[in-house]
């Protein structure tokens, strides 16, 4: 599939299995009890609100703010290849997106309403925040296409690394190393150039047996997630709720789009199922989950007037110091394209491409970090190997 810019159906053309292809012809659907397997498929767009940037928005995604990790292009953060060479970019950044610092967002506790109702058959998230596992979305309810924290093992050996030593680690800003082997460990993230879990490869087909599938806040371009909502049956009502029409959505004759952002989205459509007030009590229960809850993340104290106004002038000097770097980097990227590639380069960009692979540009990304990287000292402090302490090694298969 991909981002068809193909026609919307013809509106002369009537729906098979729904009222009419509006957001209330689909809420008489649901109430009627004839959507009893949902497949919800989801993107970076519905973590944004919980203050997570997604890849592609520009300014403010996650690719766009990377420029001051110094990486040879902005995807290499999640190069295998480049990872095993500095892991630190990636460490840095799971610093900041590590779980239990973001709150889920109503539309996560939209799919945890959906389980409690019983109606979910399977959750495909692309994303790797764990945020509908915070949302108490269950494990076996949930595929990771591209992987999660919820996991970590050494890159070398595979052996299982324990979570509390990871969490720790990337808390102090250290480089986690396999008590077995001292190979680098990474949490079970796809990296460009790896393989999708097994879990895509055995339930890709679950939207055949669907009864209605949710796409939300995914551009739908990477491959092969973007051809989950393509094995829906033909008259399957889709729904799509993104701020973009996306992956030929809009084309089925049952297909319903409701363009905007998602936490609207599913607001409006579960008060048209008079799900609203269940909805918002059970988003309620989540608003401990949040930044300063993270385990190893001390509490910042309140700061004063005056601390916040020289915060703001810190902020405003870091960002003239980046717009200069950042016209450095443009004339060193300049440079390297009239000149050979570095082997490092040349490397990483030959394995840029896997099974996890969109075709997508990796020029002009710039931009300051600080939707990224929320903590001023992340910045300052270098990231350290942690050689494990003889007493660290335990069995953990
Ligand atoms: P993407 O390519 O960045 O697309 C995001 C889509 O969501 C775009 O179509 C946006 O227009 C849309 N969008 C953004 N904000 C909203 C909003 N508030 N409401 C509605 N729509 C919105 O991201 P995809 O998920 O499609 O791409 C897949 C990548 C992104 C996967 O490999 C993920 O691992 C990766 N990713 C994950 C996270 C995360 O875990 N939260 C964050 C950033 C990237």
């Amino acid at each position: 599939m991909g981002n068809e810019e193909s026609t919307p159906v013809d509106e002369s053309v009537p729906p098979q299995t729904l009222s009419s292809r509006t957001l209330e012809g689909l809420a008489e659907y649901i109430k009627s009890g004839k959507a009893s397997k949902i497949v919800v498929m989801t993107g970076a767009g519905i973590s944004t609100s919980a203050g997570i940037p997604d890849f592609r928005s520009p300014e403010t995604g996650l690719y766009a703010n990377l420029a001051r990790l110094n990486l040879p292009y902005a995807e290499a953060v999640f190069d295998i290849s480049f990872f095993k060479q500095n892991p630190e970019p990636f460490y840095t950044l799971a610093h900041e997106l590590y779980p239990g610092k973001y709150r889920p967002t109503i539309t996560h506790s939209f799919i945890r309403l959906l389980h409690d109702k019983g109606l979910l058959l399977k959750l495909f998230t692309q994303n790797i925040d764990c945020l509908e596992r915070e949302a108490g979305v269950p494990d076996d309810k949930i595929v990771e296409a591209h992987g999660s924290f919820a996991r970590q093992s050494c890159i070398e050996c595979k052996h299982p690394y324990p979570e509390d030593d990871i969490k720790r680690h990337i808390a102090a800003m250290e480089i986690p190393r396999c008590h077995e082997c001292e190979g680098l460990v990474k949490p079970e993230i796809v990296f460009f150039g790896e393989q999708l879990p097994q879990a895509f490869f055995e339930n890709r087909m679950l939207p055949a047996q669907s009864d209605l599938c949710i796409v939300m806040g995914t551009s739908l371009t990477v491959q092969p997630f973007a051809s989950l909502p393509g094995a829906a049956r033909g008259h399957t009502p889709r729904l799509l709720i993104n701020k973009e029409r996306v992956g030929g959505l809009g084309n089925g004759t049952d297909d319903v789009l409701l363009l905007g952002d998602c936490d609207d989205g599913v607001k409006k459509l579960a008060k048209a199922c008079g799900w609203l007030e269940e909805l918002e009590k059970l988003w309620a229960e989540t608003a401990g989950i949040g930044k300063d809850q993270a385990e190893g993340v001390p509490d910042e104290p309140a700061k004063s007037k005056d601390e916040v106004l020289e915060d703001e002038i810190d902020r405003l000097t870091k960002e003239v110091d980046e717009s200069l770097n950042l016209s450095k980097w443009h004339e060193e990227k300049v440079r390297g394209e009239l000149m050979p590639r570095s082997a490092n380069g040349a490397d990483a960009a030959a394995t840029s491409e896997g099974l996890h692979s969109r075709s997508q540009p990796h020029e002009d990304e710039k931009g300051n970090l600080g939707h990224v990287f929320v903590s001023e000292d992340s910045k300052e402090v270098p990231l350290k190997s942690a050689d494990p302490a003889p007493t660290e090694k335990k069995d953990e298969a």
